[in-house]
């Protein structure tokens, strides 16, 4: 059987991570797209030398032409900008969306059945225009973040409670912003809640109060440092591992940003909620039960990402 295609749109921090990450994992071949003459060629040419010193057996190819894409199995977007300190997500969402436009034109002429991965910020509302501008079935289309914002939660969990990252788990709900919701009751060291912990003198709630802020924070935290661009080597990690979920049929439940209609009481709309990924691409929407308190912090974060649509609808009125 041929390997999968896995098309990577955008071969900036994200997109060569990305690349890398396909190759060693050997998911498939990779084709990494850009507008900019050179990098992508240059990225490829550059992995594909790691392969014999790494071991793997992936071809990788950098172009600057949408046909090179044809018959991709996955793709992934990270093409636009990036934040710089000072700046918010919604601030790139103006020039993203132009980008959207043409990865979903590309997108759908050459790689229809593709199951497509967003990175793009405003996370919500360039998966939404994406979905929008390609024409996919929305199940097909998906945003990364909540593994990358469960992954940030579950890191600085292992390190307050001082156990392995891999007994910790997190749920987190929402837009991919300030108003994103970590939910403590569904968060756990092996199966114990984290308010259990907090009775059990693990840690105190000022210092879980703290984690969750630094968790909503984290993308924001890593801008300032790296002073240049943001977070990349995590969120590509992510994303990789919802692709793995799609093309192994693996009905991995993750976090992501999907097109939520009647669950949650919502009537068609991306945000993030917890999701089975298999082959099927998004194949369920799992409707957890909420306290008053999270359903309120949840209408907030759905708030914040409508009137992100709505800006979207504003500036390119085909959307309306
Ligand atoms: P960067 O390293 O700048 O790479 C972006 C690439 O997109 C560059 O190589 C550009 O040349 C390319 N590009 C620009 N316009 C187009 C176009 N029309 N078609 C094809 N390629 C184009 O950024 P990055 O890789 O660090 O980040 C990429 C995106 O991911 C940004 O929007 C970030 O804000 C976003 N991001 C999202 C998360 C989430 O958790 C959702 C996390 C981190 C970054």
């Amino acid at each position: 059987m041929a390997r999968p295609r896995i098309a990577l749109i955008g071969a900036g921090q994200i997109g060569g991570t990305l690349a890398h990450l396909v190759a060693t994992k050997e998911l498939g071949d990779v084709i990494l797209f850009d507008i900019a003459e050179g990098t992508p060629q240059g990225k490829a040419l550059d992995l594909a030398q790691c392969g014999p010193i790494e071991g793997f057996d992936a071809t990788l190819k950098g172009t600057n032409s949408y046909e090179d894409i044809a018959g991709a199995d996955v793709c992934i977007v990270t093409a636009g900008v990036p934040r710089k300190p000072g700046m918010s997500r919604d601030d790139l969402l103006g020039i993203n969306l132009k980008v959207m436009k043409s990865v979903g034109e590309g997108i759908a002429k050459y790689a229809p059945n593709a199951f497509v991965i967003c990175i793009t910020n405003p996370l919500d509302a360039m998966v939404w225009a994406l979905r929008e501008f390609s024409g996919l079935p929305h199940e097909k289309v998906v945003g990364m973040a909540g593994v990358l914002d469960a992954g940030r939660f579950r890191h600085f969990l292992s390190v307050e409670f001082n156990v392995s990252m891999k007994d910790v788990t997190a749920f987190v709900l929402g837009g991919h912003g300030d108003t994103m919701v970590p939910l403590t009751r569904y968060s756990t060291v092996a199966g114990i809640p984290l308010p259990d912990l907090v009775e059990m003198g693990w840690t105190t709630q000022e210092k879980l109060d703290a984690i969750v802020q630094r968790t909503r924070d984290g993308g924001a935290e890593i801008v300032g440092l790296l002073k240049t661009g943001s977070a990349f080597y995590a969120p590509a990690t992510s994303a990789i591992e919802m692709a793995e979920a799609y093309l192994k049929d693996q009905k991995r439940l993750l976090p992501c940003a999907a097109y939520v209609k009647g669950a949650y009481g919502l009537d068609g709309m991306y945000v993030g909620v917890p999701t089975i990924i298999g082959a099927g691409g998004i194949e369920r929407v799992v409707d957890i039960k909420l306290n008053a308190d999270e359903q309120a912090m949840l209408d907030k974060s759905i708030d914040a990402v409508k009137g992100l649509v709505e800006a979207c609808k504003g500036i390119d009125p085909s959307l309306a």
